[in-house]
């Protein structure tokens, strides 16, 4: 039954075959069992897996301050914003499995160090402030990031996407009002988010990637509509949305280039230290040993619940049968 399911699949076409390609271009949705190129299953799960990574390790950060947060209700909006990025990483892992890998592969991958995950969770969190930062700057890089792969070309990512998307405007909303908060608040306070801007401004304007002129993936992402803007268009967005909400709070940004150009509306800034970027990725950035060990230690400790659900599972199923 297996053997003629197989070979009754449709060939796979060639990365650059005509019909596929014009799939894409008439806006033709990818579903999971339809023909695709060798190299649009592995762009997918790459990029789909390096995202699921990215938010179940951007659950610690801000998990370190659950405890700590100064209010019942700042606690319980934390609470539920790490837990909704567990969610996301949940959605993320299951788009990544239709397209053939499995979960226990891709979790493989991350605490082998094999995988990558988002650069800006390799940085500590060091005040109540840095969680107001990171709802307004990470969640409003990524919303910017995101919503663009709404539209993305396969189904199931488009699909995780729009939900993912609608949670990330809420966690961007309460960091922003975190900041607020903080910004009239005391002048210790200010100085607070002031220092926790200074410390994320330039991380966050790495986490849309290299410059083009360096994304070895954008052209081939782009032509098979994965990506919808460069990494630098996306960047210059965030940069022009997020200025104005950073002036409007009465703090200033660590960018002595920062400037608005009259011709163009845009907000110009200033060479980001790409040396450190690298060396985040490379394993070596503030917080990279930790965040693993971290994911390695949750991961043998979950062992036992693993295996109680799938004990749990074989149960019900030899209950189904036996009836
Ligand atoms: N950090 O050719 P490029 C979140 C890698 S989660 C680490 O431009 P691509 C959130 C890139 O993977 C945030 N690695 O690649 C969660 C590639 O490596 P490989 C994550 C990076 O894929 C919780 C190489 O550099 N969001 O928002 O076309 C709380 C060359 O780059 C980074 C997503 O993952 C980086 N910053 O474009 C709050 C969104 N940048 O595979 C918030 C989906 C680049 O060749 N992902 N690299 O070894 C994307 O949109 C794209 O994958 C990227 C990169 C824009 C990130």
């Amino acid at each position: 039954m297996y053997s003629q399911a197989l070979n009754n699949a449709p060939a796979e076409p060639a990365a650059d075959d005509p019909r596929f390609q014009a799939r894409i271009d008439a806006e033709d949705r990818i579903e999971p069992n339809d023909a695709m190129p060798e190299a649009y299953r592995r762009t997918l799960i790459r990029q789909i897996s390096q995202h699921a990574h990215s938010e179940i390790v951007g659950m610690l950060p801000e998990g370190n301050w659950i405890t700590r947060a100064p209010s019942l209700r700042r606690k319980a909006a934390l609470l539920a914003k790490v837990q909704d990025e567990g969610g996301h990483g949940l959605y993320l892992y299951a788009a990544a499995e239709t397209l053939g890998v499995s979960r226990e592969e891709l979790v493989d991958q991350l605490l082998s160090g094999r995988a990558k995950y988002s650069s800006i969770f390799n940085y500590p969190t060091l005040s109540w402030a840095d969680i107001g930062t990171i709802g307004w700057l990470v969640d409003g890089a990524a919303i910017m990031n995101q919503i663009p792969l709404c539209r993305c070309s396969y189904g199931p990512y488009a699909r995780a996407m729009i939900r993912v998307c609608k949670e990330e405007s809420f966690h961007q909303r309460q960091g922003y009002e975190i900041m607020l908060t903080l910004c009239r608040g005391t002048e210790e306070q200010k100085a607070m988010a002031q220092d926790a801007l200074n410390r994320w401004w330039w991380p966050c304007l790495m986490m849309f990637g290299p410059p083009d002129t360096l994304s070895p993936h954008s052209d081939t992402s782009m032509r098979w509509k994965i990506k919808r803007f460069t990494n630098d268009s996306l960047r210059q967005k965030f940069v022009d949305a997020t200025v104005p909400q950073g002036l409007h709070l009465g703090l200033t940004f660590p960018d002595p280039a920062l400037r608005l150009d009259e011709t163009t509306g845009h907000w110009a800034f200033g060479e980001i230290d790409w040396d450190e970027f690298r060396r985040v990725l490379s394993g070596d950035g503030p917080c990279n040993r930790e965040r693993l060990a971290a994911r390695r230690k949750a991961h043998a400790d979950g062992a036992w619940v693993r295996e109680a659900a799938q004990a749990w599972a074989a149960k019900q199923a030899a209950g189904r049968e036996a009836a």
